[in-house]
């Protein structure tokens, strides 16, 4: 870990100073991880904003590992909207998930011929790759939701899948809506549906803790991270409340949850870097998650400290 004070940089191999933003030679944003053989691998996207002046940049993702929390492995980006032949632009936020040994990254991009952003997905043998588009169109484009005026309601894909083996997708801006996926990861398996939540914005992301669904969500501009549960992934979703509050000067606010090694972890993005961060140029911070007795969560505290017990 590479800690600057005063101009003079050391690189740290254990943890004794303050851990987010986790990275400050990289702007990164839209966190998504999974867990895969003991390795955290933390996807992200990729701020490179000259400044905060005028609105994003992001031409690839990025990925990172762990094996405890505390040292991370910067692997680069590993996927860009140039290896999807219908995109032309605009990295936003992206998942992955593993399914029978192959790894889906599921990506929003602006469609090049069909107005608006689109949703694609890449597959690899490996949570490093190499990943290729696995379909060579979009996976679900901006004519296939009609309700809203915005031509960037269908963005930030959060991919799950069911203890019976089923796979969904939920997305969305403005209206969340899921679909079921097909076996083969790559195709949506029936109907788009609605979910009914409170001031929903982005960032959708899914997680089952024992026999209770979670939907998380950026609620409200600028966003903080709700939450909702549910006995069944379907829904109906019962509004929980917070999860965070504003993260520090950024108004987009973007979580993935993870469990790992018996620990729960809360991963989101501020705009704290200390090279310029802000709106534009966003930084990947990671915090304990904790639960209440009833399955509720605790607001999140977001520190400097973050994660500095090993694993
Ligand atoms: O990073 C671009 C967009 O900002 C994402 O798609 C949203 O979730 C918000 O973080």
């Amino acid at each position: 870990m590479k800690k600057c004070i005063l101009g003079l940089c050391l690189t740290f191999s254990t943890s004794v100073f303050a851990a987010n933003p986790l990275f400050n030679d990289v702007f990164t944003a839209d966190p998504a991880a999974i867990v895969h053989d003991d390795t955290v691998y933390l996807y992200t996207g990729h701020d490179e904003a000259k400044d905060n002046r005028v609105f994003f940049e992001m031409h690839d993702w990025l990925v990172f590992s762990s094996k405890d929390m505390v040292n991370w492995e910067a692997h680069g980006p590993k996927l860009a909207t140039k290896d999807f032949s219908w995109a032309k632009g605009d990295a936003w936020a992206a998942h992955v998930i593993e399914k029978d040994n192959k790894f889906y990254w599921y990506v929003t991009a602006r469609h090049a011929t069909i107005n608006g952003f689109a949703i694609g997905v890449a597959v690899a043998d490996s949570p490093l790759g190499p990943f290729k588009d696995a379909r060579g169109t979009a996976l679900i484009t901006n004519d296939m939701t009609t309700d809203t005026e915005i031509d960037w309601d269908d963005i930030d894909p959060a991919a799950f899948i069911d203890d019976d083996g089923q796979a969904y997708i939920f997305w969305g801006n403005t209206k969340p809506r899921y679909a079921k996926l097909k076996d083969n990861m790559i195709e949506l398996d029936g109907p788009i549906h609605a979910i009914d939540i409170p001031d929903f914005t982005e960032a959708l992301w899914v997680h089952k803790k024992g026999k209770t669904y979670y939907l998380s969500y950026a609620s409200g501009f600028p966003e903080k991270i709700a939450y909702a549960t549910s006995d069944s992934i379907h829904g109906p979703w019962k509004y929980q409340g917070l999860l965070n509050e504003v993260a520090g000067n950024s108004p987009t606010n973007h979580q993935a949850i993870i469990e790992f090694k018996g620990k729960d972890y809360f991963i989101y993005h501020t705009g704290a870097s200390q090279d310029g961060g802000g709106e534009f140029r966003r930084a990947v911070a990671i915090d304990p998650l904790y639960y209440n007795e009833d399955g509720t969560i605790k607001l999140i505290h977001m520190t400097t400290k973050g994660i500095t017990q090993a694993q």
